[in-house]
């Protein structure tokens, strides 16, 4: 997968430098190229935002500069993208499954806002897509940006070394995850369920799944509403007289 991410701090990008990220860029899993949004401006200022029009408060981002630069990434990858994503609050809230339906695409080009915001036209002629990392206001685009590419990263193939740990994920199955347990068996007192000491992996299963729901129900009950429930999921929520209608 190729991502371009256009920012005026390029600086900012070392966790993409390390762990997995790091491991899938080097293994050629993911090519991921930062652009300095400064080097598309024209004037000596390298001058990338400007007064909103209609007055007010703070700085709008330039359009010029972030059309250049998905000019010249166009002209270096020889294709259009499959994605222009623009960071920003007012966008689609991204999820798993957002993340995961993304890896399923070729190349990726996120634009990072900082400022006031980005000129309306950035959205309107060359975002294709608008996403949010959640309802709160960040200084810059940057750390969406970052966590668009974590979480899309894990679904390409290879870079999370155990495929089946995806598959297990939170959110994977619609659920929230079970909780987890190492050595030692017992520390300050506070024991590992005995069922995962057991041995028996179907009972270990049948508890894994209980907690998933049982945790969904309690903490993320909107989750469950999508989630169709097999028979034993029931069962399992019976057993532990949990009500989900
Ligand atoms: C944001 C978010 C976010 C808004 C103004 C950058 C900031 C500044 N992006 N999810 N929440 N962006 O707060 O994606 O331009």
């Amino acid at each position: 997968m190729r991502v371009d991410i256009v920012t005026i701090f390029p600086e900012a990008f070392t966790p993409l430098e390390i762990s997995m990220i790091g491991r899938a860029r080097e293994r050629g899993l993911l090519q991921i190229t930062i652009w300095d949004l400064r080097d598309f401006t024209t004037d000596r200022h390298r001058q990338v935002d400007d007064a909103p029009y209609g007055g007010g408060a703070g700085m709008v981002m330039k359009p010029e500069p972030f059309f250049a630069a998905v000019d010249a990434i166009r002209a270096a990858a020889g294709a259009e993208p499959s994605h222009v994503i623009l960071t920003s609050p007012q966008g689609a809230r991204l999820t798993h499954a957002l993340a995961e339906e993304m890896a399923g695409t070729r190349h990726l080009v996120l634009l990072c806002g900082h400022y006031e915001g980005i000129d309306e036209r950035v959205r309107e002629g060359l975002a294709t897509d608008e996403i949010s990392i959640g309802d709160y206001v960040l200084t810059g685009g940057e750390l969406p940006a970052m966590v668009i590419v974590d979480a899309v990263a894990r679904f390409v193939p290879g870079v999370v070394g155990d495929a089946a740990s995806v598959e297990a994920d939170s959110f994977a199955q619609g659920l929230l995850d079970h909780s987890h347990y190492t050595r030692p068996p017992e520390f300050r007192g506070m024991k590992v369920p005995e069922v995962l000491l057991s041995g028996n992996h179907e009972a270990i299963r049948r508890w894994r799944r209980a907690q998933r729901l049982r945790r969904t129900l309690e903490r993320r009950p909107d989750l469950l509403k999508h989630e169709a429930l097999s028979e034993e999921d029931r069962r399992l929520l019976d057993a532990a007289d949990l009500d989900i209608d």
